[in-house]
Parts: C-alpha cells; structure tokens; sequence
C-alpha cells in the first residue's frame, strides 16, 4: 500500500523535526526518515494529526492525562495563577499560597501517615530526590553505610542518572556506565513472560523471596531502600501474582528497610484507588508521583514522605535539594485544579464501580484471538499479550516483532496502543465512557486481526 501524500505543512513541520529536534527515546536516523506524526490538537480522549486524522488515544498520552484532553478548568487555574503569580521559588524560607494547599490537598488522598511532600518537575526528578532523602535519612539515623538501593529488572523510574539506575531497563543501563554504583536489582513479577513452568502464585513468592536473598546477599546493614511500582509500567503493565506483595510485605517487615512505592503511573486513580499502594493494601515509607497530579497539563512530580522519615529528616538541618521549579505555582494550582475536578466528578468512584471493570471485561474478549496469550490489566491499565503459541505461552521468533506490526495497524486505524515488545498496552485517561471503551476494543480486535494476517499469513 502508498502512504498517502502529506501535507505541504506536515512535511514542513517533520524536516524540522529531522534538523533540529531530538525526540525522546528515538532512533534519530529513522525518525529523520519517517518524520513523526505531528498532533495538533485534542479533545476528551481524541486527538487529531495534521493530517486531519482522528485518533483515539488508548495511552492517555503517557499514562497521564487523567481527566481528558480539553478541560477548560485547568486552563483557567493556570492563566489565573500565571496573572498573579507566575513564578516565584520555594528555596530560602519562602512559600506561595498554591504549593502548600497542594501539599496539604496531597496529604489527604495520601494513605494514613504520609503528609509531607518535596515538589519536583518529573517524576525522574522525584525518583532522585527519593535517592538522596533516604541516604540523609539513614545518615541521620547514624546508619550512614546504609546507601544500597534495591529496585527491579524491568522497572521503569525515569531517565535521569538515579532513575535510569534505579530502573531495570537494560537498555538504558547499556548507554552511559548505569546502574550508578549501589543500586542493584533483582527478577520482576512477570509470570507470562518468565513464570516458567511455575504456576503464577508459586512464581509470585519466588519473585518476592528473591528481596530477601538480595538483602541478605547485599547485607541488611547496608540495605537502604526497595523500590517498586505497584504494577509496572513501561515495562508492559506487569500485575504481580496475588502472591506477590503480601510476600513482599512479609519480608519487609522483617527487615529494617524503607519502601519506596513509585507511583508515577498507579496514582491519582490509575487502578481505581488514589494510589496502586491502596489498591494493593501496601504501606510505603516513600512514594513518587507525577503525571496524574496534573493531568500531564503541566510538568510536575513529586515526594511524599511518610512521618517518621519526615521527622527524621527535620530533625537534622538544611536538607540540601531542591529545583529551580520545586513547587512552581502554575504548575500547583493546575494540580489542585485537577485534584477538585478528580474529587467532585467522582472519577475514581466511576472507574472502580463502573469503567474499569466494563474495560476489563471488555478487553478480556480479545483472549479467544489466534494471536493472544494473555490478557491483563487492574483499572485503567491493561496489556495484550502476543504470542505464537497460546498453550506454551511461546513468542515469535526475533525476527517477527508481533508488537510493531500490531502498533503500525493501530497508527494507521486511528487507535494509539504502545508495544512493549509484543505485549500491547493501554492506558486510557480516567474518563474514557463506555462508548469509547467499545471503540477501543474493536479497533483493537481489527489491529490484532490485521496483525495476525500479515504474520500468520
Ligand atoms: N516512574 C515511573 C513508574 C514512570 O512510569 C517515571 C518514573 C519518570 O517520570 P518522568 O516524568 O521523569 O518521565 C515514569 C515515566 C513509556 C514511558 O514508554 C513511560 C514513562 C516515561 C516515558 C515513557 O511507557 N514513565
């Protein structure tokens, strides 16, 4: 099939995207060949290309528009703050009025006992913050050896060196000497893709005892931290096994370390609860936020602390951190904004009563397709596994990338779901209706119908 012609000003705008533009996570030399799809605008859960294409946006951007596209309340919170007070900082004993209630509005929907937060731009800014609070925080306590951190292989915490190290995406530990020294990772909870023989509640507590053989092989005295997203999900909406974190809870209470929940993806009513923690009955010490704090309207990210690591750090002088945009009031008032419309529209209420489990359902119906190992998913997240064997759960052979192929049909039928190799994810905002939930799931059937005949012939 041609590609359709483009646009004089779609071509425009991709020759300055060869030029100038180094995108994210891009191979330069095919962007520059390709030229990117260039969104010009959206609306609800649409957005359009400059090729006038509708597209549903299955990923909610990046995980992060919660509330949809287009909603005018938070435009206005940031061109009313933006009059008043566009800027000022929060370094050197002063404050403004929409960082603190945003504090104080976070504190709330925070689980019991965590109400502190440091403000950063992203949640990467978040992750690395979390790296030096619980370093000062053990030197502190007069445990200044306890430096290691423990993350998983597979999980995604960002781009920046701490993130990226904290992270177990090998890929980005192959560019640029990461992991940091003293992080260190061990297996994710991932049954489809490495449960082996195992059934997914053996495989669960394998995964889980494998933090404690880590412990215990880096010594607990050395042991700062465990972090962990509730459900991974860059690396492919990863749901544990149910097993899985009352195992970690177990271990962890045996030990004297602090559990930092990365909630980067999971808060703000991802899973239907405020936090994945929540959802999961989880008590973290630490956890990171980002995205859904803002609808991804604005950048901002952030640290919520719990009391106890709060009161430690109090206790010790100038915690010496901290960005330029900690707390910008733009950025806060648009949170705050977007915390009132996810209260009063009751958003969380409908995913977890209503949406999410028409989604899941709904979703789950992609199962019988020739091409589909597994499907999973809690609220608004789900994933699609590829497979060329259902029974033994086998992939396609390396060359054959199921994901891509199934990504491209999706592009060109107006439907974004990310591939994690060959596992098609979505990430829907909050407020996708039913109608729309239907929508997806029979442009997905129609992507995976496209797929199989291209690669099953
Ligand atoms: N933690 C988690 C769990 C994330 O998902 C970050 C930290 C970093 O946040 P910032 O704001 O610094 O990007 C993230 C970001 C993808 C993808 O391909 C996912 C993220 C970012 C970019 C791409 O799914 N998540």
């Amino acid at each position: 099939m041609n590609a359709p012609s483009k646009s004089a000003q779609t071509l425009k705008w991709q020759a300055l995207s060869r030029d100038h533009h180094l995108a994210p996570f891009s191979d330069y030399k095919q962007l520059g060949e390709n030229g990117p799809r260039i969104i010009t605008k959206a609306e609800g859960v649409y957005l359009w290309d400059s090729e006038g294409h509708k597209i549903l946006d299955g990923m909610a951007g990046l995980w992060c528009v919660a509330v949809g596209y287009g909603r005018e309340e938070l435009v206005q919170a940031a061109s009313k703050q933006m009059r008043e007070l566009p800027f000022y900082n929060t370094f050197f004993q002063t404050a403004h009025p929409p960082v603190l209630e945003l504090a104080q509005a976070i504190s709330e929907l925070a689980p019991e006992g965590m109400n502190h937060v440091f403000f950063t731009g992203s949640g990467s800014e978040g992750n690395d913050t979390m790296l030096r609070l619980v370093r000062h925080y053990w030197a502190l306590k007069g445990k200044p050896e306890k430096k290691v951190i423990i993350g998983r292989l597979n999980g995604y915490h960002g781009s920046t060196v701490a993130g990226a190290s904290l992270g177990g995406m090998k890929a980005m530990h192959e560019q640029g000497d990461l992991p940091i020294p003293g992080i260190v990772h061990i297996a994710q909870p991932y049954w489809f893709g490495e449960g082996g023989d195992m059934t997914p509640e053996a495989f669960g507590i394998w995964a889980a005892e494998e933090l404690e053989k880590k412990i215990l092989e880096v010594g607990q005295d050395k042991v700062a931290a465990f972090i962990a997203e509730p459900i991974q999900g860059a690396g492919g909406v990863i749901v544990p096994p149910d097993s899985y974190w009352p195992k970690v809870r177990e271990i962890l209470a045996k030990y004297e370390i602090l559990f930092v929940a990365d909630e980067v993806i999971c808060g703000f009513g991802r899973t239907g609860e405020w936090f994945g923690s929540d959802y999961y009955g989880n008590k973290p010490d630490l956890m990171t936020i980002a995205k859904g704090l803002t609808s991804g309207y604005i950048p901002m990210g952030g640290l919520i602390v719990s009391d106890e690591v709060f009161e430690t750090v109090n206790a010790g002088g100038d915690f010496n951190h901290g960005f330029t945009y900690s707390g910008h009031p733009v950025a806060a008032a648009v949170g705050l904004e977007n915390i009132r419309i996810l209260r009063e529209e009751k958003i969380l209420e409908k995913v977890r009563e209503e949406t999410a489990p028409y989604l899941q359902k709904r979703l789950r119906e992609l199962a019988d397709h020739p091409l589909v190992g597994e499907v999973r998913g809690v609220g608004m997240l789900g994933a699609i596994e590829l497979v060329k064997d259902k029974a033994t759960r086998a992939r396609f052979p390396g060359e054959v990338s199921a994901g891509m192929v199934c990504r491209g049909h999706c592009f060109e039928n107006g439907l974004i779901m990310r591939a994690v190799g060959d596992t098609m994810i979505i990430s829907p905002a909050l407020v996708i209706s039913k109608e729309e939930i239907d929508e997806l799931v029979t442009k997905a059937r129609l992507c995976l119908d496209l797929t199989a005949r291209d690669i099953l012939g």
